[in-house]
């Protein structure tokens, strides 16, 4: 009944773009937020015809950009006949009502705006469930302005239940909607935590980073894969998980969904779990656009919304992609200002060799040297060693074998286990 709001309400509309900028926010860097506008309400279908910034150093509580202003926004509506108003901010209920009734068009705000991208984009259940989650409990404080909306779809006898107004029975219905919803996800995490813990104990890398960074294409070019890549925010909404072999490792590398500025909080809960490979990771290879304007920008987003989703004790380092794009004097620049970073081109193969022996290197961090003598007859203990660890040497006399190597501190206490386990067994 209310699966509707999954799909998106946009299709090739035509929209105007607003945003404030004062104190807290320069007017050049409101400009570039509604560029960034821009291009999700081109993924999102809808083509821009004008953007309008207005100095306030505070959204004005019942029209977001005072009364004056949106007279002429009116008038810019119906000079380009367009269809849609949107808002760089989120908008209260009656700040919507407002300004749809004073312009007369549809308005939407970046997070609804997001919601519907991330809506027409989802393909699997798990992400289909989540976003439809996130948009219901978007929608429910809003309820005003969709009420009428849902009461046509509801009708027939019996769906309201006695007393109630309109709203309050939609209010239900949403809240039944979403427990359901909660439900299902529930169900799909426990399958996934099963699907997990058959799986290999190879080192775990994710990769991370703002939209349209060129995480899938990074994927792509490490793995010699065809994950969806394109010059489009939120190309890639599940995680995808492929092996690379490194040199002294096989690693399972996982490509995600991209952040952005002012991600919905709903959404990035709802997406909590499809993040697991990322909470779970060794090590994260945070993508950064070295073309871009914002750098600082994107890096704090990224690493806010990390902290927001709970991941904070996994090692990272900063990959800058995009080299190509970008001039000699401020690539010096930026290795100047990050260290510790390395710097790539996916699209031309460019520094990936580097990257590699980076991740690996910071792999090797959790490897600690071992040396065992193990009886034969435990030759499942010597294969455990050889399976999750890194064997230098074996040396074999008599009915054992000696073996150095490295091995991480969770397999050392594993193989601990499986020796004690082992030897109380022929005792
Ligand atoms: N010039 C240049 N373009 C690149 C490079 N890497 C990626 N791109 C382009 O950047 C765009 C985004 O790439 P994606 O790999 O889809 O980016 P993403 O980070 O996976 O994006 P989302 O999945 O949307 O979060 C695509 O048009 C790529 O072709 C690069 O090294 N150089
Ligand atoms: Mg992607």
């Amino acid at each position: 009944m209310l699966e509707d709001v999954r799909k998106p309400s946009i299709t090739k509309e035509k929209a105007i773009l607003v945003g404030i900028y004062g104190p807290d926010t320069p007017k050049w860097l409101a400009g570039e937020y509604l560029d960034e506008l821009e291009l999700l309400a081109d993924t999102a279908g809808a083509s821009t015809e004008e953007k309008v910034l207005q100095n306030r150093p505070q959204p004005d509580p019942s029209t977001y950009i005072g009364k004056g202003k949106l007279n002429q926004l009116k008038a810019k509506v119906s000079e380009t006949g367009s269809d849609l108003l949107i808002f760089d901010d989120d908008l209260t209920a009656t700040q919507v009502r407002n300004i749809e009734k004073t312009a007369n068009v549809k308005v939407l705000d970046r997070s609804g705006l997001i919601l519907d991208i991330f809506a027409s984009r989802a393909k699997t259940s798990a992400a289909k469930t989540q976003v439809e989650l996130a948009q219901l409990q978007y929608l429910l404080p809003r309820l005003t302005r969709f009420w009428t909306h849902l009461s046509r779809q509801k009708g027939g006898i019996g769906t309201k239940g006695p007393g109630e107004t309109q709203i309050e029975t939609d209010r239900r219905l949403i809240g039944e909607r979403i427990s359901t919803l909660k439900d299902k996800l529930e169900k799909l995490d426990r399958q996934r935590t099963t699907q997990r813990k058959g799986r290999s104990e190879n080192p775990r890398v994710a990769l991370v980073g703002y939209t349209n960074a060129g995480k899938s294409t990074l994927m792509n070019a490490l793995t010699d894969t065809n994950v969806l890549a394109e010059d489009r925010l939120f190309a890639t909404l599940d995680s995808t998980v492929r092996r690379l072999e490194l040199e002294n490792h096989d690693i399972l590398l996982s490509d995600t969904v991209g952040f952005i500025r002012k991600l919905p909080h709903n959404l990035i809960e709802s997406f909590k779990s499809t993040l697991d490979e990322v909470r779970e990771a060794d090590l994260l290879l945070h993508v950064v656009d070295a073309s871009s304007n914002l750098i600082d920008d994107y890096i704090d987003v990224v690493n806010t919304t990390l902290e927001e989703l709970d991941i904070k004790d996994v090692k990272k380092v900063l990959v800058f992609n995009k080299i190509d794009k970008v001039e000699p004097s401020r690539l010096m620049e930026l290795k100047k200002g990050f260290p510790g970073a390395i710097f790539v081109s996916a699209e031309r193969s460019m520094g990936l060799d580097k990257l590699q022996g980076q991740i690996e290197l910071m792999i090797e961090e959790d490897y600690h040297p071992f040396v065992y003598t193990v009886p034969m007859a435990h030759y499942k203990a010597v294969a455990f060693l050889h399976d999750v660890g890194v064997v230098d040497s074996e040396h074999f006399e008599g009915n054992s074998v000696t073996i150095k190597g490295s091995i991480t501190e969770a397999d050392r206490n594993r193989f601990d286990a499986m020796l004690s386990k082992l030897e109380t067994a022929v005792i």
